[in-house]
């Protein structure tokens, strides 16, 4: 399509659904009509890859979660439309700039939810056919704000204009039945626009519809509430995105979600399999199902089920499961592991318990057969303790378990999972997480792009990532590298004019940018990098701090909305910013902003902008981390632990090219038993005055007791006498903090040879290769899926 084509097609579109010109059409119309000129475009192309997939072997990628983001922009970059259309707009004196005020598509938490959303964009750029399978919540990830330092939540209501980049297929509906309830599972797919080739993959999500018509009866009786109750029981199905990141709460209407949109699923696989095939005996040389976490465990069960309707014994249809299902394990923090309790599970799935009974006898019998110790069997089984153990069931029905990076998978074999690894060595994989270049650098960083390019003679690195390792070459070119300078100073300059409108705050981009970007959680320890700052805030004012480069801490995370701590650490940050940015002492040198709700888009902004990428959590404890990789890729070196990616990006751009510090998970082992932190106290000054201040009555929680949301009482007990549930400081954020205030203090020195720093965030991007999504995605479909 040239510019004339899309013009064309745009004010047409524009003039017949909604009556506008160009020049006076509403953001969200230009949005909808571009959009529908596009799906338009395409549409033949989708349907042909559409069947294309199906009529081979293809991959099916469960998630819970698909955190997409902004689907506009990324979708004119795949296509090579950007500029064709941004030149259209100028016609009309518009611009694609203005769809920045389009909603994300936040259907998910973290990063699990933007891992599986990467790798959809990888499948369709390399012809790999993978598709989605998800959930379409009308209410995504709550937005979030700020308020007098505190986390506020509001609904997101992501569709409020429309969802121009999905098609209802009303023709693939499901009946999903619960014990107590039946409802139908609509599909709505969306494209996902492979680069730079034909291929387009699809995302399917299930939206949850009453299966009975609207209770006339009931209605015309005067009973208003009860006839629109079957109607609303169906739609809370897949009404909202449970907000809980790494905590199950085991809640019967997650239980109810995760089934529907597995149930879905696996009807649709196999409906689509039979009418190709008329048999499923061979289901498994053209299907492979990869579980995203537990949360889609229940597809086991299910596919089972329904395989034996289908007239298959049990043991046949289990030899099908094992063949199509893999797993990937995505935590290895208790409270994440999903249990359900299996009177629940009875009394919301009677059918699918009866086949998990069965499945769970067939591991009896086993193990059994293994010879092996009886207490041990009633560990690890499927079924015990009164509960249903997802994890369990998954490892021992599938044919791959995986990891997300190499220390974590090296945990689950030698720790968290070490006797499934005794039993079943050959199942277990390693796949360190990646994250797609199209969208953390072509699309969020063109400048930086359009260097890359020049210098490589050509764009090739857009679908593989390895070329970026010819730029070493130039990492002593002192003119590259003024030129990276200058691009990072441009796109601090941007973050800096975007963060003065969004949360009206002023940033200095001459500055050091310290950015630590995540979800609020005490592992991912923010709360240690909030305590850094005090101590260094205190080091700058007594003097034992000289020569500090001005820096500015920014941070942007979300909290679940359950969880005290996280939110009383966000407080604590905000009552530190307030109280650091107030003293005209420090003001020229330190200064803490709170970004107000984290997304995707707000991302974009971030990654590019960091000269510094805090990847602090307590080693052991991240599983792999993707943001550490959007943050190299843009050119940020990493201040962090030996956990996770990280281990493998300073593999890759080496130790001397970053800031590596604090316990490694070895040494924490042997410290962790013996580990008293009120020694630190005791002994340390420095970090005592720090501590103090969050019981001096310095800092505001807002005088909440202590047991409550925002305490920070509450916080500094769990670091001195811990709680009922853990150990003092179990995230050792004090037997971390000398080495990690060392570390930084050092970066904050380093980066006074401006040169010298540069060439480290260059090599971190010429050595990034490793963490592109097409190389995951090729050894999943290589190794595992076998496509
Ligand atoms: C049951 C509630 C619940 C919800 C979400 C439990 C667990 C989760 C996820 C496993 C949390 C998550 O997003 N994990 C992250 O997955 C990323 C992609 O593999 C990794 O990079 C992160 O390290 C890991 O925390």
């Amino acid at each position: 399509m040239n510019t004339n084509d899309f013009r064309g097609a745009l004010e047409s579109e524009l003039s017949r659904s909604f009556g506008v010109t160009a020049e006076n059409a509403a953001v969200w119309q230009l949005h909808d009509s571009i959009s529908r000129v596009v799906m338009e475009n395409i549409s033949e192309q989708w349907k042909q890859s559409t069947e294309q997939h199906m009529s081979g072997r293809r991959a099916m990628y469960l998630s819970m979660e698909f955190l997409m983001g902004r689907a506009v922009y990324n979708n004119l970059l795949c296509l090579g439309l950007t500029e064709v259309v941004d030149e259209a707009l100028k016609v009309h004196g518009r611009s694609l700039a203005e769809l920045e005020d389009i909603e994300d598509a936040a259907l998910g938490n973290g990063g699990l939810g933007r891992l599986a959303a990467c790798f959809l964009d990888s499948a369709a750029a390399h012809d790999i056919p993978l598709d989605g399978y998800g959930i379409r919540y009308k209410y995504g990830l709550f937005k979030q704000s700020i308020v007098d330092g505190f986390q506020h939540e509001e609904a997101d209501n992501w569709t409020k204009y429309g969802d121009p980049w999905s098609v209802r297929r009303e023709e693939d509906a499901v009946e999903i039945t619960y014990g107590d309830q039946k409802v139908l599972a609509v599909p709505y797919d969306m494209p996902i626009i492979g680069y730079g080739t034909k291929n387009i993959g699809n995302l399917r999500l299930w939206q949850a519809e009453s299966a009975e018509d609207f209770d006339f009866a009931a209605f015309d009786s005067g009973d208003y509430d009860g006839a629109v109750k079957s109607q609303n029981d169906a739609e809370n199905i897949s009404k909202v995105l449970y907000p809980n990141d790494n905590t199950d709460k085991g809640k019967v209407l997650r239980l109810k979600q995760e089934y529907f949109f597995s149930a879905a699923s696996v009807t649709d696989a196999l409906r689509k399999h039979k009418a190709r095939f008329g048999t499923l005996d061979n289901l498994a040389d053209y299907v492979t199902i990869q579980l995203n976490d537990t949360h889609p465990v229940i597809a086991i069960p299910e596919l089972i089920r329904q395989l034996i309707a289908e007239g298959y014994t049990f043991d046949g249809a289990f030899g099908i499961a094992h063949k199509v299902f893999n797993y990937t394990n995505h935590t290895i923090m208790a409270e994440a592991l999903e249990k359900w309790d299996s009177k629940v599970v009875e009394k919301v799935l009677p059918e699918v318990y009866a086949v998990i009974l069965q499945i769970n006898e067939k591991f009896y019998a086993d193990m059994y057969a293994r010879r092996m110790d009886k207490a041990q069997i009633r560990e690890m089984a499927p079924i015990g303790d009164g509960k249903v153990k997802m994890a369990f069931m998954a490892i021992f029905v599938s044919s791959y378990v995986n990891g997300v990076a190499a220390i974590h998978t090296e945990i689950l074999k030698n720790d968290a999972l070490k006797e499934w690894y005794e039993i079943y060595p050959e199942r277990f994989q390693n796949k360190t997480n990646g994250i797609t270049q199209r969208r953390w650098l072509a699309l969020c960083n063109p400048e930086l792009s359009s260097l890359i390019t020049k210098l490589l003679g050509n764009a090739d690195w857009v679908k593989d990532l390895d070329e970026l390792k010819k730029l070493e070459k130039y990492a002593d070119d002192e003119n590259v590298l003024k030129e990276f300078m200058a691009i990072k100073e441009a796109k601090k300059h941007q973050l800096a004019e975007f963060v003065k409108v969004h949360d009206d705050k002023d940033i200095d981009p001459d500055w050091i940018f310290d950015i630590q970007i995540k979800r609020l959680h005490e592992y991912k320890r923010q709360f240690l990098n909030a305590l850094s700052i005090l101590y260094i805030y205190f080091g700058i004012k007594d003097g034992s701090i000289k020569d500090f480069t001005p820096t500015v801490f920014i941070f942007g995370a979300k909290s679940a909305p359950g969880y005290r701590r996280a939110k009383a650490i966000i407080k604590l940050i905000n009552e530190i910013g307030d109280f650091v940015n107030a003293d005209p002492e420090t003001a020229d040198k330190l200064k803490v902003v709170f970004v107000q709700n984290y997304n995707v888009s707000y991302a974009e902004k971030l990654v590019c902008a960091a000269d510094v990428s805090e990847q602090i959590s307590t080693a052991g404890t991240e599983a792999s981390g993707t943001g550490n990789m959007k943050l190299m890729l843009n050119g940020a070196v990493t201040l962090g632990t030996y956990d996770g990616a990280n281990v493998e990006i300073v593999e890759e751009a080496g130790e001397e090219n970053n800031y590596i510090f604090g316990a490694r998970v070895e040494e924490l082992a042997e410290i962790m038993p013996e580990y008293d932190p009120r020694e630190i106290l005791f002994k340390d000054e420095k970090i005592k005055r720090v501590l103090d201040k969050l019981i001096d009555g310095t800092f505001s929680d807002g005088g909440v007791p202590s047991d409550q949301e925002g305490s920070f009482r509450e916080l500094y007990k769990a670091l001195t006498d811990g709680a009922s549930w853990h150990v003092p400081d179990h995230y050792y954020v004090l037997g971390d903090i000398n080495s990690y205030v060392e570390t930084k203090l050092r970066l904050n020195a380093d980066y006074k040879d401006s040169l010298a720093f540069a060439r480290k965030c260059w090599l971190n991007i010429c050595n990034a290769g490793k963490f592109s999504s097409d190389r995951t995605i090729k050894d999943y479909a290589e190794n595992i899926w076998k496509i």
